[in-house]
């Protein structure tokens, strides 16, 4: 690793400067000079992967895939930098190949960064390559193994192969590579290594760091869907108790938005110290459901709940165990509002009852009804699913090698619940020593009021340049728009902790007055704080503006 002087850091705040030049020839794009740099690399993975392009794309030119795949945007960037766009295909069994992207930015900053995909999707994430090209840094990104939409899992069918792509095989292979064809094309070693994923995309690197300690210098992991096992398990047994929809357990799920997400925001909101409609400590509120009852004198019938509905609605809320094991936690309170988008649409989730007939057992009738505890023992126990898990907390080694986590979660996110994070985090921190403090090499932030990695309903501040949310500002956007510092750029924040050494006290979370266009106008900024410290208002400053909160 290339250790950067600190006068280096001051400048990192306009990353535009902050490139090293790099001194090696570099090879014109093409095919036939990627190839030979690929032919260079003395690996038995090399001899699997085949360079199917390399195009350069001219300043402000777009690259990606305009394929539109079933919940998220074409996935092709705009806007971008000068670079080098390089497709690879990688055999990974007789029966298995992945694919991975690379962006080579003419004006490099020496800097490597992977970003992950999603669900169960098979995808190369362009859109998120092209906000790291805008830093100067080479960026890749895996299909993972197969072509397919987040929420498709019917490619895994039989498949272990895949399976395995998709678990860990795809990002490992890629990461490896890419750092050789990196250094070859630059003629450089590579300074740093980063990574940064939201959902999937947070397992991976967790994953890949727990596989590959010094596979990454930095990670910055956003609601991380570690936990497969135990996930596909506790959706499946939600799904047995909600569904079918109309049956008398089921609740209308347009009451979650209408009533119950009401009734939470009226108990709850005031509970953090500020009524401002975003439920900020949910741990420290238990709200009397009691009110929604249909048995209420003048209730009203279309905008109540039955008894048993009300036991539904515990169920949602409620931690799962197996006997007197934690299997996983249930819903956050102030989640409400996605619920009928994610967990309880008008079909069971495919992370739940899908996963279930396609890699679990194999039999696409299996019922939902068959679910019961003994199920979640048995799913635990498949060594595929031992693939997709990123349960190894003694993730001494990462942190030995001087690698920094940053992990974000939204305190209202309706799919990866939130406590899935400060267990995970807890359980990292148990594994890893008492007289090697957490802090110093791992950090938590809950960012209330944000849902799935980004966005909000409650015009909660929640925009930190984490994967995704960039998503839906534009295909050109990066960053925190307005923004590009280490104060409000999470990216930014953890390349200083981890080249500078400055731990990262706080990130500015940023709204606009519409939430995803920033020409609308700051709205909201807040401090998000490491776990389990929270932003504390100071009673006296305008509560929308950073500077009347203090982490606390
Ligand atoms: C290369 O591909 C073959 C199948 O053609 C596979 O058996 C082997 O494991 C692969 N090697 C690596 C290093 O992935
Ligand atoms: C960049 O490209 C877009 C269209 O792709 C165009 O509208 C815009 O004017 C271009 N900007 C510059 C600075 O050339
Ligand atoms: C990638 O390689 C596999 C063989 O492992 C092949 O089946 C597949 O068609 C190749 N993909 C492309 C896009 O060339
Ligand atoms: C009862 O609830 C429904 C659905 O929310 C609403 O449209 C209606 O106005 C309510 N009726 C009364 C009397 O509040
Ligand atoms: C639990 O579910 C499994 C798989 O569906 C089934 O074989 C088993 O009989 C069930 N056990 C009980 C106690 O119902
Ligand atoms: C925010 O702007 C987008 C894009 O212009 C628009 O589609 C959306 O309706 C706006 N949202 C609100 C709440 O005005
Ligand atoms: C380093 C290298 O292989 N460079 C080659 C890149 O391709 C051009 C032609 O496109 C050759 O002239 C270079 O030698």
């Amino acid at each position: 690793m290339m250790h950067l002087s600190k006068s280096f850091f001051p400048v990192l705040a306009l990353a535009h400067q902050a490139r090293c030049a790099s001194t090696g020839a570099r090879p014109a794009c093409s095919l036939d000079n990627l190839s030979r740099q690929l032919s260079l690399i003395d690996s038995s993975l090399a001899h699997n992967a085949t360079i199917l392009s390399a195009v350069p794309v001219q300043l402000n030119g777009s690259y990606g895939d305009s394929t539109v795949l079933f919940g998220i945007p074409p996935l092709v960037s705009t806007g971008l930098p000068a670079l080098c766009a390089v497709e690879v295909n990688v055999t990974s069994s007789e029966s298995s190949s992945y694919m991975f992207s690379l962006f080579l930015p003419s004006d490099w900053n020496s800097r490597f960064l992977t970003v992950g995909g999603g669900g169960t999707g098979g995808y190369i994430n362009y859109l998120d390559m092209g906000v790291g090209s805008h830093y100067g840094f080479a960026t890749m990104s895996t299909d993972n193994g197969h072509k397919g939409s987040p929420y498709d899992i019917s490619w895994a069918y039989k498949s272990p192969e895949k399976e395995i792509d998709w678990g860990y095989r795809a990002i490992h292979g890629s990461v490896e590579l890419s750092k050789g064809l990196i250094k070859g094309y630059y003629g450089n070693d590579i300074a740093y290594s980063y990574y940064s994923g939201c959902s999937t995309g947070g397992r991976q690197g967790l994953k890949e760091a727990q596989i590959s300690a010094d596979s990454f210098d930095g990670m910055l992991i956003g609601a991380a869907a570690w936990w497969t096992s135990h996930q596909v398990s506790w959706i499946t047994k939600i799904s047995k108790d909600y569904y079918p929809i109309g049956d008398p357990k089921s609740i209308p799920s347009e009451l979650f938005t209408s009533i119950v997400y009401p009734t939470v925001v009226e108990q709850c909101d005031k509970v953090d110290g500020v009524e401002d409609g975003i439920v900020s400590a949910p741990e420290k509120c238990h709200p009397d459901f009691g009110v929604l009852s249909c048995d209420n004198p003048g209730a009203n019938s279309s905008a109540c709940l039955t008894d048993i509905q009300l036991e539904t609605l515990g169920k949602i809320y409620a931690d799962y165990y197996v006997g007197s094991e934690f299997v996983h936690p249930g819903l956050e309170l102030s989640s409400e509002t996605g619920w009928s988008q994610n967990m309880f649409g008008e079909v069971p989730l495919s992370f739940g009852l899908d996963f279930m007939r396609y890699v679990v057992f194999e039999d696409l009738d299996w019922p939902l009804d068959a679910y019961n505890d003994s199920v979640y023992e048995y799913t635990k126990n498949l060594d595929i699913m031992g693939a997709m898990d990123a349960s190894d907390f003694d993730m001494s080694p990462y942190r030995d090698q001087g690698g920094k986590i940053m992990m974000y979660h939204g305190l209202s996110d309706p799919l990866i619940v939130t406590r899935g994070s400060s267990y995970f985090y807890e359980q990292v921190e148990l594994a890893t020593g008492a007289s090697h403090p957490i802090t110093d090499w791992f950090r938590l932030f809950f960012i209330p009021g944000m849902q799935h990695c980004l966005g909000t309903a409650s015009d909660a501040p929640w925009h930190i340049n984490g994967a995704s949310q960039n998503w839906v500002i534009g295909s050109d956007a990066y960053s925190v728009p307005g923004f590009h510092d280490p104060k409000h750029d999470a990216l930014l924040a953890l390349m200083e902790w981890v080249e500078g050494g400055k731990a990262v006290d706080q990130i500015i979370a940023t709204t606009w007055h519409n939430s995803t266009v920033p020409s609308s106008g700051v709205w909201k900024q807040r401090p998000i704080c490491p776990y389990p410290k929270n932003a504390v208002y100071n009673g006296v400053g305008d509560v929308n503006a950073a500077g009347s909160w203090d982490c606390e």
